[in-house]
């Protein structure tokens, strides 16, 4: 029944910032999601009879290689596998399944907010038993297992019926189909305080939800409709389709538009939200405010405290790197930790599982706290509308408030998409090269403090991690980061990332990108972005 087929390599292997993306073609030559699969299996030790969890975001593609999945993981040796009905998981409910059964690791099929179809993009990324997404470590390791690949272990049976909950036998491995929403949904109970919220709610509170065509769909119409009384309607585009509806499911305001223009309406509703492909970002913006993720991280963090799982207070923050400071602001007021990592979840997971953070977030739309292992993007929707609950007041006064106390980071991230790899890379090495001279270099009012590329130690196994982005920073605060990409699937994504703070509460009215009109001009400056790319604007701000 279980059968060993030989193979060779593919070169292209390598797990970006958030696993192995590639466009559907890709994975669909001969052998190559199975010898990814079967390099994950071989960087592992110890799953024998132990349960793994498989699970995806429903794009094109899913079901193909969840069944593949299944058979491989059956030939290997685990002993159970939990995947959810319809082969769908969204990224948070797949880290959160993995702790609660105890799992040794999961398969999660995504490409986030990338678009889906038979010419777009696909993942696999494998998660560790703290439900988290694997370390370097491990991502080094299956990389290096790609390289030398000879064969591959797979069942030789029949497909698994993925739309009947309860338990098959494939091979001599159980394989149970779980509801995908319903332990998820328990979970949130447990952390917001649904009695507040469903009483807002029902007082008048609007609220509106984009879940995109994506996963968060079904998650979002039992959480925010059935079980806290929002009123149907309230949850758009909640029908997960293959390919999206052919859009990004990128919640930001190039993608998801048209809620925003809602929410800027003269009859917006108080509250509107969006989540991505895989159900781990969040957009947020209040009646006629848009909330940076950046402030919105810092913002969360000040007020966790009014949603029950958070009420005995928050051990620390971390935040990314390119992150805004803003929510250092608010550490240091409560007088916990604040920690600086680089790009991507996987560096949060030490933090998490040492306790040494509770909440983390991205400037990337990604917030998520210690009660999984990944970025949440529907959690941090219900720590709002906690929040919002209880204070009753509306999300631009929270804001102003929040500025008023902290001070305000202006913050924009420009990204320039799909540009010629080789000029990128000229555009990093050239930056990379000028570092050393750059402090006291002066532009325009600006003048250069220090600049670096950013290195992360971390403090919990000391592992260090290069090369995560190259910093600026001008003396009073302001600085500008520059990477590229570890998700895109062609070309090469150029990243900069402008902040400026402000302290003066009459300074906080300023429209974003005329704030920091003089640092985009002097990244240009610097990276010569708009020769070596030949681009004259980026592709997205957000
Ligand atoms: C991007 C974001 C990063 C995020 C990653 C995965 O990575 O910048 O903050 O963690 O996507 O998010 P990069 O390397 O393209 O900048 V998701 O929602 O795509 O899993
Ligand atoms: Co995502």
């Amino acid at each position: 029944m279980t059968k060993t087929v030989n193979t060779t390599p593919y070169t292209d292997q390598k797990p970006g910032t958030s696993g192995l993306r590639k466009k559907v073609p890709v994975f669909q030559q001969p052998n190559y999601a199975e010898n990814f699969i079967q390099s994950i299996f071989d960087s592992l030790e110890g799953f024998a009879g132990k349960t793994l969890v498989i699970g995806g975001d429903g794009r094109f593609y899913n079901r193909e290689v969840i069944q593949i999945a299944i058979k491989m993981a059956a030939a290997n040796g685990f002993g159970r596998v939990l995947v959810g009905r319809g082969g769908i998981l969204s990224t948070p409910a797949a880290s959160h399944v993995i702790r609660k059964y105890e799992a040794f690791g999961g398969i999660v099929l995504s490409a986030s907010h990338n678009p889906g179809g038979p010419a777009e993009d696909f993942g696999i990324k494998y998660n560790i038993g703290n439900g988290g997404p694997a370390p370097e470590k491990v991502t080094d390791a299956i990389y290096a297992h790609t390289k030398t690949i000879e064969r591959y272990k797979i069942a030789d049976v029949a497909d698994v019926n993925l739309d009947a909950e309860g338990e098959q036998e494939v091979a001599g491995m159980t394989v149970q189909v779980i509801n995908p929403v319903s332990d998820y949904a328990e979970l949130m109970e447990t952390l917001f305080d649904f009695t507040a919220i469903r009483a807002h709610l029902a007082g008048g509170f609007r609220i509106v939800f984009d879940a995109m065509s994506a996963v968060t769909g079904p998650y979002a119409k039992e959480i925010l409709e059935n079980r806290l009384g929002a009123a149907k309607g309230s949850v758009l585009n909640f029908v997960p389709l293959p390919d999206f509806g052919g859009h990004h499911p990128d919640p930001n305001l190039v993608h998801a538009r048209a809620l925003y223009e809602e929410m800027m309406g003269e009859n917006a509703p108080d509250f509107g939200a969006a989540s991505d492909g895989d159900g781990d970002r969040n957009l947020i913006i209040g009646k006629g405010i848009f909330v940076t993720p950046s402030d919105s991280l810092a913002m969360l963090a000040a007020n966790a405290t009014l949603a029950p799982g958070y009420a005995k207070g928050l051990a620390g923050i971390a935040r990314s790197m390119p992150t805004s400071g803003a929510a250092d602001r608010v550490a240091e007021k409560l007088g916990i930790g604040i920690y600086e990592t680089p790009t991507g979840w996987k560096f949060f997971g030490n933090l998490l599982d040492a306790g040494l953070a509770t909440i983390c977030g991205e400037e990337s739309a990604g917030t998520g706290s210690s009660h999984v292992r990944e970025k949440d993007g529907l959690w941090a929707v219900l720590l709002w509308l906690n929040i919002l609950a209880v204070r009753k007041e509306s999300v631009v006064d929270i804001a102003r408030e929040h500025w008023t106390t902290y001070g305000r980071n202006y913050y924009s991230r420009h990204d320039y998409e799909e540009v010629d790899s080789a000029a990128a890379n000229g555009l990093m090495d050239a930056l990379r090269e000028q570092l050393t001279t750059l402090p006291g270099r002066k532009l325009g009012d600006l003048t250069i403090e220090t600049a670096d590329d950013f290195s992360y130690h971390d403090p919990v196994d000391h592992s260090v991690s290069n090369n995560q982005g190259i910093r600026i920073l001008f003396e009073g605060g302001s600085r500008v980061v520059f990477r590229l990409s570890g998700t895109g699937t062609s070309g090469a994504t150029l990243r900069v990332y402008i902040e400026r703070f402000e302290p003066d509460a009459t300074k906080h009215d300023v429209d974003t990108q005329v704030a920091l009109a003089d640092l985009i001009e002097a990244a240009d400056a610097l990276a010569g972005i708009k020769e070596r790319t030949g681009r004259t604007e980026p592709t997205v701000i957000t």
